[in-house]
């Protein structure tokens, strides 16, 4: 059992700017979380609440797991830090042997980061200087997709396609395209797992992007497998494919955003074995440590990390890394996650409960206002009709309604997305919808 800290004194709520949050009303209403164990946290009140969305799709084994907080906890007294410019220590080296072990084949170097967010720019980097490396410094436009999810700095808001996220900031980053987003309710509504209708929508690559601004002048396309953070859209079966096939006939990098899709979400270690598409990036974070230290990173394929070695010469081979790129206490930490991962089979496990978790989704069907459910592996989403005038009400409602009722969901829009730790059974995916489906029920 986890004792929680207590503050000294009641709690002064007016200096922390809360990130993505209506200040305002958390501060009249604070929802606060004391501890947290396995699939449950505990609030301040005292009350268990399911956590049925991995927190923010990351705690993938669950929460205050032994190893994982025995190895934090260790490493915090051995080397509490040292950076990895020039000097290094050795366990970030052996983070990324063992990322590679599970990365696709052929993607055998990894360079770390601290957050998804700065996974998508490094990756994006990577794409700049190869191309530029290779003698084709032309390429220097990026191809995002409409709802896509990559973070919140500005290449990142860029390429991402989620409006509210793009709205304040003006023209961010220069030179970037959109894909339309794959979301095609008149055809694919209540699809279980992959949407069989859309693989066409990747054909807008080649029929207008690529003629409009030229081959020669792109860098990278960059998607998520599954979009999570945009509502939780599924590929269409073919679609990955089809995206792969363009990228490689014209010289075009293919990244895969694996910040929510890695680390067994679909039941493979990343999305991109679930698919069987490889592409020449991957971005990953959250589950890399189960949430626990931050750290991300980008996997690349070998032939990348090559030309950057060949072309260095003497000297630095990528101007770029952050100060905290290799964290002792965050390598510790993917270590204890990795083992844990390994001891239970929970990059694979998403497979044993995937079925339970498809049928618990669908069985919104019919209820009020349900206009579609969405899953893979052990992601998905159910979406509301929205109400008159007040877009994404409903969900927000079903939020704070299954929050007082002892399950955390998170609202996206109209959506309600479900996204539970790797290590949920069969009783906790019923408690998540049971809670959730009565809510719906009686939504006006
Ligand atoms: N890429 C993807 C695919 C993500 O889901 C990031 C990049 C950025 O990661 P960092 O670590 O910089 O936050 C994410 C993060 C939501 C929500 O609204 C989703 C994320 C983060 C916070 C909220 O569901 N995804």
């Amino acid at each position: 059992m986890n004792t929680p800290q207590q503050p000294a004194q009641p709690l002064d709520l007016e200096h922390y700017w809360m990130p993505y949050t209506n200040n305002r009303a958390f501060k009249l209403s604070p929802r606060m979380i004391a501890s947290a164990e396995g699939m449950y946290y505990t609030t301040v009140e005292g009350k268990k609440v399911l956590d049925g969305l991995a927190t923010l799709w990351c705690v993938n084994a669950g929460h205050c797991r032994p190893k994982i907080v025995e190895a934090i906890r260790k490493q915090a007294g051995i080397l509490d830090f040292s950076s990895s410019f020039s000097v290094g220590h050795p366990l970030p080296f052996e983070v990324a042997r063992r990322i590679a072990e599970l990365a696709p084949e052929g993607m055998e170097q990894v360079f770390f980061v601290n957050s998804g967010s700065e996974a998508v720019d490094t990756a994006l980097k990577i794409a700049l200087a190869y191309h530029r490396l290779k003698g084709e410094g032309t390429r220097t436009r990026f191809i995002g997709r409409e709802r896509g999810y990559h973070g919140v700095n500005l290449a990142g808001i860029s390429v991402g396609g989620v409006p509210a996220n793009r709205k304040a900031y003006g023209v961010m980053i220069p030179g970037v395209d959109h894909l339309r987003h794959t979301h095609d309710p008149a055809r694919s509504a209540f699809s279980r797992g992959q949407p069989a209708e859309g693989a066409e929508f990747a054909d807008e690559l080649e029929n207008r992007i690529i003629p409009l601004h030229d081959a020669s002048n792109i860098a990278a396309v960059i998607v998520e497998p599954v979009s999570g953070a945009g509502g939780v859209l599924v590929p269409p079966k073919g679609y990955l494919e089809r995206l792969r096939q363009i990228c490689d006939k014209h010289g075009i990098l293919l990244i895969f955003d694996e910040v929510i899709t890695g680390f067994g979400r679909l039941g493979r270690p990343f999305a991109s074995e679930y698919f069987g598409v490889t592409p020449d990036l991957i971005t990953f974070a959250k589950g890399i440590t189960s949430g626990t230290v931050p750290m991300g990173g980008v996997i690349v394929k070998s032939g990348i990390y090559d030309t950057f070695m060949q072309a260095a010469g003497n000297g630095i081979d990528f101007f770029h890394g952050y100060t905290y790129s290799g964290h002792p206490l965050a390598s510790a930490a993917a270590l204890g996650t990795l083992d844990t991962y390994a001891e239970e089979g929970l990059l694979t496990r998403a497979q044993k409960l995937a079925a339970d978790f498809e049928n618990g989704v669908h069985a919104f069907k019919g209820l009020p206002h349900v206009i579609d459910c969405r899953n893979l592996g052990l992601i998905g989403a159910i979406e509301f009709a929205p109400r008159a005038g007040a877009p994404g009400a409903r969900a927000k409602e079903v939020f704070e309604k299954c929050w007082d009722r002892g399950v955390f969901v998170r609202p996206i829009g109209d959506n309600i997305a479900f996204c539970p730790p790797l290590i949920a059974e069969k009783k906790h995916l019923d408690e998540m919808f049971s809670v959730t489906a009565d809510v719906v029920r009686g939504l006006s």
